[in-house]
């Protein structure tokens, strides 16, 4: 297969070029931000460094942590490094977890993170004569712009569908004849489930390749999806601090996202000590953006865990590659004591035949944690007889005491009784916070 990129020096470019086009961008925004943002020069002060300390990444580690609490107590305009007058857009997160993140772009940054995003679709096989539908959310989740900008940029014909009205998607999908489509993984899913109850098979859809991001998912996932749509499934990583979606997507290899590397610098410490880890190592993910003008962050921390590989890969692209986050570290469960992260539940059921729609559900009753997982019965394994639906709870069950070491209660309830979703999946009911 030809290879193809959307900007091929910079995603072929060899990795000592790399570094020292990093190393030139970050001194200029170390300068830009120390100049611009008060909350951030301050704590450069509290540290001791100044801008004349950076002469290259080599120097990365001397500067202050960015975190989201930072980002809560300079809401909204405290890290804003342009005057208002040149920003053109905001986004911002949902906001469930806490006040929301608004991050500012000017036009300059704009142009970058849809050039970031058209690099994840040519990367995905797409090009001007395809239709690209995206249907994550539009407005101030950043899912839709940002790959509506791509798809501009590519010269896709786009379906900016937004996400919602799900038959109206497969109609649009198929009399427009969508070649790609843009959406989190659990919708691409419920999209998927959907046709097949409207009477499609894969080979009725036009649809080769899907991106696919936002939240985690798992291999088990991606296959279900390549499967029940007839296509194939591509990664996409990103998050509102530092533009949206394509701070890394997959390339045809599948192994990992290639972060973009030009504008993204990336690092992986220790969660808990701050400590740098080298390449290959587990830890938390920590960007600084390069050349980003309104919303500079510098070493924000993501609370992602993953590990970065530069490994050479058979695309041909040089950045380096970032593994799929294990989780977030707020996503984690600890229930009894133990770890717990609803992907290694959704491995499981995919493992074990069943589809991934589930809900995990924790309380505490008397002081200790009670751990429920609902799942839905397949409508092929269904029976009614309540001996068969308990012999099939309690095999269920052993499989996920088996990865997890402790013991979940399982109820399978009735098909397509667990609501869908059509942006981010919630996969948790944690009840402890309520009573806390
Ligand atoms: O979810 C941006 C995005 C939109 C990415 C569309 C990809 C596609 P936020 O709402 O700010 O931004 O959430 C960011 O979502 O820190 C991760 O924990 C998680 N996340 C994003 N992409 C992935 C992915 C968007 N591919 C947070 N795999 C991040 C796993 C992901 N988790």
């Amino acid at each position: 297969m030809e290879k193809r990129y959307y900007q091929k020096e910079i995603e072929t470019m060899p990795v000592e070029e790399i570094k020292k086009l990093q190393s030139e961008k970050l001194v200029k925004q170390v300068k830009h931000v120390y100049e611009n943002v008060p909350y951030y020069r301050k704590l450069m002060e509290e540290k001791g460094v100044t801008p004349d300390d950076i002469k290259g990444i080599e120097d990365l580690h001397k500067l202050p942590f960015l975190t989201k609490n930072d980002l809560r107590d300079a809401y909204p305009y405290g890290l804003l490094a342009m005057p208002l007058k040149d920003c053109v857009r905001i986004q911002s997160t949902s906001g469930t977890t806490g006040k929301r993140v608004v991050a500012f772009y000017t036009q300059h940054d704009i142009d970058l993170w849809d050039d970031c995003c058209a690099r994840a679709i040519v990367a995905a096989g797409g090009t001007n004569e395809d239709v690209c539908q995206v249907s994550y959310g539009y407005g101030l989740f950043t899912g839709g712009p940002g790959l509506n900008g791509g798809s501009h940029k590519v010269g896709c014909l786009t379906l900016p569908m937004s996400s919602g009205f799900t038959e109206r998607q497969i109609q649009f999908m198929c009399d427009l004849k969508a070649t790609i489509l843009c959406c989190t993984p659990s919708y691409a899913a419920y999209i998927g489930e959907t046709l097949k109850d409207m009477g499609y098979s894969p080979e009725d859809i036009p649809l080769k390749a899907g991106i696919f991001g936002a939240e985690p998912w798992t291999e088990e996932m991606r296959r279900d999806i390549e499967k029940t749509l007839g296509i194939k499934a591509y990664d996409i990583y990103g998050l509102t601090e530092t533009s949206g979606p394509g701070v890394s997507f997959e390339c045809e290899e599948q192994t990992g996202m290639h972060i973009n590397e030009d504008h993204f610098l990336a690092e992986i410490i220790d969660p808990d000590t701050g400590e740098v880890l080298p390449e290959g190592s587990k830890g938390e993910l920590v960007f600084t953006a390069l050349d980003k003008e309104a919303f500079p962050l510098l070493r924000y921390r993501t609370r992602d865990i993953c590990v970065l590989s530069r490994k050479p890969c058979s695309c041909g692209r040089t950045h380096i590659k970032m593994s799929k986050p294990m989780g977030r570290s707020d996503d984690m469960l600890i229930i009894r004591g133990v770890n717990v992260f609803p992907s290694q539940i959704e491995t499981v059921l995919l493992n074990e035949g069943y589809t991934p729609n589930y809900q995990i559900v924790v309380d505490r009753v008397n002081n200790s944690d009670t751990f429920e997982v609902n799942v839905e019965m397949n409508p092929d394994k269904f029976d009614d007889t309540v001996s068969a639906v308990t012999a099939l709870e309690k095999s269920l069950a052993e499989a996920m005491k088996k990865m997890l070491g402790i013991n979940p209660k399982v109820h399978l309830v009735a098909p397509k009784s667990i609501v869908r979703s059509e942006g981010k999946a919630v996969r948790v009911i944690d009840k402890r916070k309520l009573h806390d």
